[in-house]
């Protein structure tokens, strides 16, 4: 059986996509682009500099690399400004009781987000100390579809990656998963995350004792 959890952040805690979204969009606006919530469902799991690229080709924009990196800060500073309320509330329903369940068996907990920011979310969420591990999203090589996040939260914890189970709510982030050779738990639908091992509507209904049998 599993000896680690290595969750996502953004869509599987908790719901971050939604202050991408209005940081992205004031982005594109500002280039004359147009930003719907459709085109930010295809920046989910995507760091950042592949969402300002997504964003600019759908447009058929191109800038300087100058300007590609003051976007880039402007939207983080955005985006820190409208995260800065967040707290325990705004972790999904039922996270705090799924670690609770795996803390009580002795499974280790990781997180392998793609957002540099995951540590000072996962601070005002008051959870920061839930996790065994946490991985650095500046400091791995590729991002997600890559494996190496995940890799590197599996080599943080002490185990092997057959050892650790994963869950994304992301098509690239099981794609990472599976690429790492770990169990990936798939949140959302099945339809859409068919490389996925398992997949629950919500995070709050993953059933960890069925995982864990
Ligand atoms: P940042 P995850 C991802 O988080 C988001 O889903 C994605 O939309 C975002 O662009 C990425 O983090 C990078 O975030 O700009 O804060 O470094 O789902 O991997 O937890
Ligand atoms: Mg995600």
């Amino acid at each position: 059986t599993a000896k680690a959890f290595i969750f996502d952040l953004d869509g599987v805690l908790t719901d971050t996509a939604e202050f991408h979204f209005i940081a992205w969009q004031a982005t594109a606006h500002q280039l004359g682009l147009e930003f719907t919530r459709e085109d930010n469902e295809g920046l989910k799991g995507v760091d950042r500099v592949g969402s300002l690229q997504l964003i600019l080709d759908k447009g058929q924009l191109s800038v300087s690399e100058e300007k590609f990196e003051q976007l880039l800060v402007e939207k983080n500073q955005h985006y820190l400004e409208l995260i800065n309320d967040i707290n325990p509330d705004n972790l999904f329903p039922g996270v705090l009781d799924c670690f609770a369940a795996l803390k009580e068996q002795g499974i280790k907990i990781g997180l392998a987000s793609a957002s540099k920011n995951a540590a000072f979310v996962v601070d005002k969420l008051g959870i920061a100390d839930l996790f065994d591990f946490i991985g650095d999203a500046a400091s791995v090589a590729n991002s997600k579809p890559a494996p190496d996040i995940f890799l590197s939260v599996a080599q943080g914890l002490g185990l092997s990656p057959e050892d650790c189970i994963g869950v994304e709510d992301a098509v690239a982030g099981v794609t990472a998963i599976k690429s790492a050779g770990m169990y990936a738990v798939g949140i959302g639908e099945k339809s859409v995350l068919t490389q996925a091992d398992i997949v629950f509507p919500t995070t709050g209904e993953m059933d960890v004792q069925q995982l864990l049998s």
